[in-house]
């Protein structure tokens, strides 16, 4: 993904995208470019009215299919006709990172942010290729998921992060929960640091950690780490750490 294009009706929110961090250091480097798109321009009258009362009564404004796929029109204009649409919407596919790292393999991406109760249904079927949730929770519109997916996207662009997040891809933690982190001072409030991290047995270090993210894993995101995905190493690796735990009798 190369070329990102975002219909919102706040584009400034995006700075927060282009302004910070990881994502903007992304953006000032060329790695990405970013377009935003704002329907408010494609409204038929001089209001700029974008939305409008839904059919069948209810509370709520919808926003109107022909505004929506004049501004997605530019959109295309920008990144490409061949741009796979996205909308943001609570009825979508549950965002995860595997869509993160297949989206960042298409070359252009059109990210559609609603507000008000929705978008007319029409304009999805019509215009939409996928339409994408970022979790089972209400937020006022899609420009902060619209965000977070590009920010998850950007993460899997080469280039984009530095090689401390790669060493992170050794093949027994991926899907696991991270590991316990430590810095300076030894003793906090009590608490030392434990003594394994300061051995400087480098092998021993990394084992410890793999019991740890697994012993985490286990206990937060059973959902992650189940019976099945649980092999003989795994086993004796909590053993040799004394993380085993009596599986309930
Ligand atoms: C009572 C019906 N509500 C749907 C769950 C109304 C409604 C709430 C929030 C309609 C739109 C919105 C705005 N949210 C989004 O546009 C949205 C969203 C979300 O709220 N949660 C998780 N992912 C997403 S992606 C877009």
């Amino acid at each position: 993904m190369r070329h990102l294009s975002v219909v919102t009706l706040f584009p400034e929110m995006f700075s927060a995208l282009t302004d910070w961090g990881v994502t903007g250091r992304a953006f000032s480097r060329g790695l990405c470019d970013l377009s935003l798109v704002n329907p408010r321009d494609y409204a038929s009258d001089k209001h700029g009215t974008v939305d409008d009362r839904p059919y069948g009564g209810g509370p709520g404004m919808v926003m109107q299919p022909a505004v929506l796929d004049r501004a997605l029109s530019e959109a295309k204009q920008q990144v490409g006709t061949e741009a796979m649409v996205i909308a943001l919407t609570p009825q979508g596919t549950v965002f995860n990172d595997r869509v993160a790292r297949e989206l960042s393999t298409h070359s252009s991406l059109i990210l559609v942010a609603g507000r008000y109760e929705g978008m007319d249904e029409r304009f999805i079927k019509r215009s939409v290729d996928l339409e994408l949730s970022v979790g089972d929770f209400v937020v006022s519109g899609g420009e902060m998921p619209a965000m977070l997916v590009i920010d998850a996207v950007m993460r899997w662009l080469p280039g984009v992060l530095g090689h401390a997040d790669s060493a992170a891809e050794d093949s027994f933690v991926e899907g696991m929960l991270d590991y316990p982190h430590y810095t300076r001072p030894e003793e906090y409030l009590g608490e030392r640091v434990p003594d394994v991290l300061l051995s400087g047995d480098h092998g021993k270090i990394a084992s410890w950690r793999q019991a740890q993210a697994l012993r985490r894993t286990i206990d937060r995101r059973p959902d992650l780490m189940n019976a099945e995905t649980l092999s003989r190493e795994h086993n004796e690796l909590l053993r040799k750490w004394g993380l085993e735990k009596n599986t309930g009798r």
